[in-house]
């Protein structure tokens, strides 16, 4: 096994410690007699230049996984010092961004070669078997490149591979005890699912997965998470699947898997309200019993007119009902908003105001966080605003600056910033957990500043902001 090839992955600096599943999915595909994967995670590794050093010499090619935003800045750094490093290895970007940007990323820097559009198990590892051989990349569908002549070639799409199918994913590429010390907590990330059946005109999804779903079944799940329980000791689950609950007949197999194995661990997903509106009271009832402590469900907006408008094919009524489940079952739940889309109404934010406030009273285990628009690429809103005139980042390194906190947009007056702004504080102090610091006075202010809407002279921003620690989004 000395000879084998090595096969250089690199997680960009982001926000959050999730573990990187793109790379992991992609590494594990490779044929392990041939190919040694190192995974260089930015966020985990303290020396990353010394890591690229020790392994370049003997790499096959360095690959990349980027989402748009600050993501790409580090990419980009670190891709050309790749390139200046060994000029001859293939640079390769994969992940949401160049699946929304196929050419631009290469057209912007010679020193990206190769770019991957969608699911990139079957074709990361075909690329691979041609780099090896030298062969022409002109027929390993799912992928851009920079030809010997300088011209870039866009290869046809990759249909969608049935997840199932897929090996056991090798978190051994990984030190996984270092992402559960950086998290704070023995969580383990897990997906259990590509792509999405829906068509939310906010979201990039349907573009790049062309509203297909595919899933791992409940008893391989099952097999799988007891496996991995088993060895890497964690107490809590997080699912990165767009919508987990798609399938309620899985669901319910998977819960009664968890319980029959007895794993003795929590468990956190993403689910849309009509999803939860059409689980039974027993599927209710065994995801909590099998650990379910949060769920994400994605509201965006209060009016049912905006939800409509945004194809979002929910009901406010469903969401209701899934609160009122939850809190019957105690179980959390993160309900986020938008505001500021393009055209939207003062009527339609006020009801946002108002459903926020009925969702945060009835749980302190409710979140609700607010977001303002922004036109994420590849998505039917962010077409339809660049057809009016709106002009997004022209250059890589322009979508490397589009940070999605904050205001963007000329959607979100700079009064409605410092609404929400003053709002979304008030919120935790008024509904979230109780803390010991907290007096009783002061929550009681600050849930009639929240249905007064009144967030004038907020002393007791200034005092709290001083101790509390940083919002978590996962
Ligand atoms: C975990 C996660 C994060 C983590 C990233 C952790 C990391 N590794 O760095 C954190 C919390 C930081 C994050 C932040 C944000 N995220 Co996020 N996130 C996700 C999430 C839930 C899971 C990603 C994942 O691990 N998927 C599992 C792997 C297996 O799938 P994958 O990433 O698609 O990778 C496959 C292919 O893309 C390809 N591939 C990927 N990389 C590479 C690399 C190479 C070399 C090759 C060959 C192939 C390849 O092969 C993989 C296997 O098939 C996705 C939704 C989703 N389910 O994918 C959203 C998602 C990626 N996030 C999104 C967004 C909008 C955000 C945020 C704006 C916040 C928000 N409101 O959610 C921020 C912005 C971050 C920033 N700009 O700094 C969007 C993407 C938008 C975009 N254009 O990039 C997504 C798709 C959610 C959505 N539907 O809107 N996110
Ligand atoms: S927002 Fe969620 S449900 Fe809607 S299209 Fe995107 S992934 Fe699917």
């Amino acid at each position: 096994m000395t000879s084998r090839k090595k096969i250089l992955l690199y997680n960009p600096l982001t926000v959050f410690y999730d573990m990187p599943l793109a790379l992991l999915a992609i590494g594990t595909i490779l044929d392990k007699e041939k190919y040694e994967v190192i995974i260089i995670d930015a966020r985990i590794e303290d020396d990353v230049d010394s890591m690229l050093s020790e392994h370049i010499d003997d790499a096959l090619c360095f690959g990349t996984t980027v989402i748009t935003g600050s993501p790409i800045k580090d990419a980009l750094e670190m891709s050309e010092k790749v390139k200046k490093l060994k000029p001859e290895l293939p640079v390769i970007w994969g992940g949401w961004h160049t699946s929304l940007f196929a050419l631009e990323p290469m057209q912007d820097h010679s020193y990206i070669d190769i770019t991957v559009q969608g699911q990139g198990e079957e074709t990361f590892k075909e690329l691979i078997t041609f780099l090896d051989e030298g062969k022409d990349l002109k027929d390993v569908k799912g992928l851009s490149f920079r030809n010997k002549e300088g011209e870039f070639i866009k290869n046809g799409p990759r249909p969608i591979a049935a997840v199932n199918n897929f090996e056991r994913v090798n978190y051994d590429l990984i030190d996984v005890e270092r992402y559960f010390e950086k998290k704070g907590k023995r969580q383990f990330d897990y997906i259990s699912s590509v792509g999405c059946f829906f068509r939310c005109t906010f979201c990039a999804d349907p573009f790049v997965f062309q509203r297909k779903f595919s899933a791992i079944s409940s008893e391989k799940m099952g097999e799988e998470l007891e496996y991995y329980q088993k060895k890497y000791k964690f107490t809590d689950l997080n699912f990165q699947d767009e919508t987990f609950f798609t399938y309620a007949k899985r669901i319910k197999g998977f819960a009664e898997e968890l319980i029959k194995r007895d794993l003795n661990i929590s468990w956190a997903a993403t689910m849309r309200a009509d999803q939860g509106e059409r689980l039974t009271d027993e599927v209710w009832k065994l995801c909590k019993e099998s650990g379910l402590r949060r769920l994400l469900i994605g509201v965006e907006s209060g009016s049912q007119e905006m939800m409509d408008w945004m194809k979002k094919d929910v009901k406010l009524t469903q969401v209701f009902y899934c609160a009122e489940k939850c809190k019957e079952l105690g179980i959390g739940v993160i309900f986020p908003f938008i505001v500021g889309f393009p055209e939207e109404s003062d009527k339609s934010v006020a009801e946002t105001v108002k459903v926020v406030k009925q969702l945060r009273s009835k749980s302190d285990k409710f979140d609700t966080p607010i977001f303002y628009f922004k036109p994420y690429p590849g998505s039917a809103i962010t077409q339809d605003v660049v057809k009016k005139g709106y002009v997004l980042p022209q250059t890589t390194k322009e979508w490397a600056k589009f940070d999605y906190i904050g205001s963007s947009g000329p959607w979100v007056s700079k009064e409605k910033v410092k609404f929400f702004e003053a709002f979304k504080f008030y919120l935790k102090l008024a509904y979230g957990p109780k803390h010991k610091l907290l007096a009783y006075p002061l929550r009681k202010l600050s849930q009639w500043r929240c249905e007064k809407e009144k967030f004038h002279f907020p002393i007791e921003k200034f005092v709290i902001n001083t101790i509390r620690p940083k919002q978590r989004l996962s």
